[in-house]
């Protein structure tokens, strides 16, 4: 263990090589910058205490690193910084994949789970130190050339999974001129978690949704979950083999989703490897160019390989390798992935949690004290505290809400999430064609067709143009439960780690998408 003192720092920022590093602050900091895992990982400056453990814990493979989801001190994935009284802040970041951060006592400590790694320590405005964070990552994972990010029109956000041949074809041609240049069809489509075939709700195959989406002159998207298989999917079944398992021989757990519970395939796995390849190739020659891999963390979860080598690099390996096989200009989304890993190797990383139709879901976010889950307040606070990825890689804020129907955000919140996504530069919604009030409609052509000078004026405050838009309301995290709440909360989050709970919620939620179904 490399020990360093701030006195030692004063000036600039230093690189040092070690495996485990400690810094010791000066004096106590007033706040802790938490970096989660994956996608959906709560990013926040958060006060200098434990936050409760997430619930529930069936959902710690999918949400979190569950690696660390005892953790109490304050840490976080590759990074950690303390805001000092004076404003300043010290941050601790790992060049190097595989790496932890924890602030415990009087110490910033870097604790890597491979060989030594590089750290990269800095005191300063944190504009600065994030910048020569960044310069620094920049050197090391390289970043994709900044080609044009598509303004994507994507079926999650309204239909979910009841998506078939006939609502996808309707609505592509309601869509009429609206600006959009990638229509990407989400989950919904497969047969299975792990059998990429069609189901029987798209009778004439995936090569005539991908023409039909090309003849509007727009590119075609998809979404797929290439690393992950559900229990009773035939990949699963037929290629046990394929699959990651623990030191005690345990098939690996990548959570609970769809009403199953899901498996990761080992991605060093030669056969799984060529798999990957014909996936994509097939996806491809289907007609598809824009690609939304999705639940990406399996590749990087704990398990003993095939070949063995630490999570988080046989991860990156494994996106280059379908990266390449999606084959030229192809536009690569990932979500759902750890962030460092992905640098340098896809176009676009979703940067937090899925949005929603409602700001603030009381049972998730305030009872269960869940920042992961879909909900749009959940989304704008974690996006809004990791806007500093922006010159490295696309940056995806998740979709805009713009209807009025089936909404229940104020327009207030949904400007905001507009307004971030124009930070973001990345553009998208859901909203159907068919319920757009003409009014409604031109705001999304304006939407899309805006490009508004940004400037930052402090942590949460921007202006776009003329007009300031703050973001404080939302980045704060609700109140922990107490007395009553709290037991309300840690009973619900009991319940929920039973599968049969799940299915009633689940249940709970296809009804309302099958009546909107219903009505188109
Ligand atoms: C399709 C969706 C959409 C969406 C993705 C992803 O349990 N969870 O915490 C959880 C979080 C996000 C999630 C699903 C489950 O959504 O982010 O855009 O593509 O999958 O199923």
């Amino acid at each position: 263990m490399i020990s360093i003192s701030l006195s030692e720092i004063q000036t600039n920022y230093k690189i040092i090589k070690a495996k485990n590093i400690q810094v010791e602050l000066l004096s106590q900091p007033i706040k802790y910058y938490r970096h989660g895992w994956q996608s959906w990982s709560l990013a926040a400056w958060t006060d200098i205490k434990p936050l409760p453990i997430q619930k529930p814990a069936i959902f710690h493979p999918l949400q979190i690193d569950v690696e660390y989801a005892y953790e109490t001190n304050p840490h976080g994935s590759w990074l950690g910084a303390v805001e000092f009284a004076d404003g300043k802040i010290l941050l601790l970041g790992a060049l190097s994949l595989d790496t932890h951060v924890y602030q415990v006592q009087n110490q910033l400590e870097g604790r890597s789970e491979a060989e030594e790694a590089e750290w990269f320590i800095m005191l300063g405005d944190e504009n600065q130190v994030f910048s020569e964070y960044t310069n620094q990552l920049k050197k090391r994972f390289g970043h994709v050339e900044k080609n044009h990010v598509p303004r994507v029109w994507c079926s999650w956000y309204s239909l979910y999974t009841m998506i078939d041949e006939e609502i996808l074809f309707k609505t592509f041609d309601a869509l009429g001129d609206l600006p959009f240049e990638v229509l990407q069809v989400d989950d919904g489509w497969q047969k299975n978690i792990g059998d990429w075939y069609t189901n029987g709700k798209f009778p004439s195959g995936m090569k005539a949704l991908a023409d039909k989406i090309k003849s509007t002159n727009r590119r075609a998207g998809l979404w797929l979950a290439p690393l992950i298989a559900s229990e009773s999917s035939k990949l699963f079944n037929e290629h046990k083999d394929w699959f990651l398992k623990d030191e005690r021989g345990r098939f690996v757990s990548a959570g609970f989703n769809w009403g199953e519970y899901l498996f990761a395939l080992d991605t060093t796995h030669p056969d799984v490897r060529g798999w990957l390849v014909a996936l994509m190739k097939q996806v491809r020659a289907w007609g598809f160019d824009y690609f939304k891999l999705d639940f990406l963390y399996a590749g990087a979860l704990k398990g003993k390989r095939y070949h063995d080598m630490p999570r988080e690099v046989a991860y990156r390996e494994c996106l280059k390798l379908m990266y390449e096989a999606m084959g030229e200009n192809a536009f690569f989304l990932t979500c759902g992935t750890p962030i460092l890993p992905a640098i340098g190797v896809c176009d676009a990383i979703r940067i937090g949690p899925d949005v929603s139709h409602e700001w603030e879901n009381y049972r998730n976010e305030v009872l269960l004290y869940n920042p992961s889950t879909p909900g749009t307040k959940n989304a704008v606070r974690t996006v809004v505290n990791r806007l500093w990825l922006k010159d490295l890689v696309h940056i995806d804020p998740d979709v805009e809400y713009f209807v009025s129907k089936e909404n229940t955000l104020e327009e207030e919140h949904k400007i905001q999430l507009q307004d971030l996504a124009l930070i973001c530069d990345f553009k998208a919604t859901s909203d159907l064609p068919q319920w757009m009030t003409p009014d409604e409609r031109e705001q999304v052509r304006k939407f899309l067709l805006a490009e508004p000078k940004v400037k930052q004026l402090s942590r949460y405050v921007y202006q776009l143009d003329e007009r300031v838009v703050d973001f404080s309301s939302a980045v704060a995290l609700p109140d922990e439960p107490k007395g009553l709440t709290k037991l309300w909360g840690n009973f619900l989050g009991w319940l929920g780690d039973f599968p049969s709970v799940l299915h009633v919620f689940k249940w709970l939620d296809d009804n309302r998408v099958k009546k909107i179904r219903k009505s188109l």
